[in-house]
């Protein structure tokens, strides 16, 4: 079971641009591929964009690797480079803007890393429905290193009014 993991790699995927199921299904493949095996994926939730306004939803899911043996900067590239094959283009506006593939590293493990391109566990984990949601189906008990409380709790204290709903296939 993968509450049993004792030092799980979370990873949020996003896309609200382009054909957004297929982006996350060669996604999907691309994370597998990486890191040897299948991981395990939440449901994909449908979320309406958070921070700013865009022509479609996201498709958000969660996928949890059992570990990651080498320094987390590398996992930091490797999904730089997925997210790049899948047609990512950065614009130079400030804030967020629509994207056919985002991968953020939520959690690795209980590390704590801030170092100038990587911070985790991520930021705003706590803030967000359309992260906690799907990441509560896989790891409801795992505690956030920093706040120290669960993931459901998490959940449970979100002031985030987003409506989610689940991508039936
Ligand atoms: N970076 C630092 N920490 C991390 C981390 N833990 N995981 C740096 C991944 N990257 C991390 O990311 C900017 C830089 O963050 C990276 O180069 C890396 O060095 P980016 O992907 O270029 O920019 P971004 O995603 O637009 O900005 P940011 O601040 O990462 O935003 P978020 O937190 O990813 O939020 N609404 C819905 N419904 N669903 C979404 O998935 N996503 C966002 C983006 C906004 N609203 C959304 C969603
Ligand atoms: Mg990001």
């Amino acid at each position: 079971m993968t509450q049993d993991y004792n030092s799980p790699v979370v990873i949020l995927l996003g896309s609200n641009l382009g054909n957004r199921e297929q982006i996350l299904e060669e996604a999907r493949q691309s994370l597998d591929e990486l890191f040897g095996y299948h991981l395990l994926y939440s449901r994909i939730c449908i979320t309406p964009p958070w921070g700013f306004s865009a022509d479609q939803d996201f498709f958000n899911q969660v996928a949890v690797a059992e570990t990651w043996g080498d320094v987390p900067e590398k996992l930091l590239d490797a999904l730089l480079r997925i997210e790049e094959n899948a047609g990512r283009h950065r614009s130079s506006s400030v804030g967020y803007s629509s994207r056919t593939l985002d991968l953020d590293i939520l959690y690795m493990g209980s590390q704590i890393i801030h170092t100038p391109r990587l911070r985790v566990p991520h930021p705003r984990i706590a803030e967000r429905r359309f992260t906690l949601e799907p990441l509560c189906e896989l790891l409801p008990h795992f505690k956030h290193p920093v706040h120290g409380v669960s993931n459901t709790t998490l959940l449970e204290q979100c002031a985030d009014p987003s409506q989610i709903t689940w991508n039936v296939d």
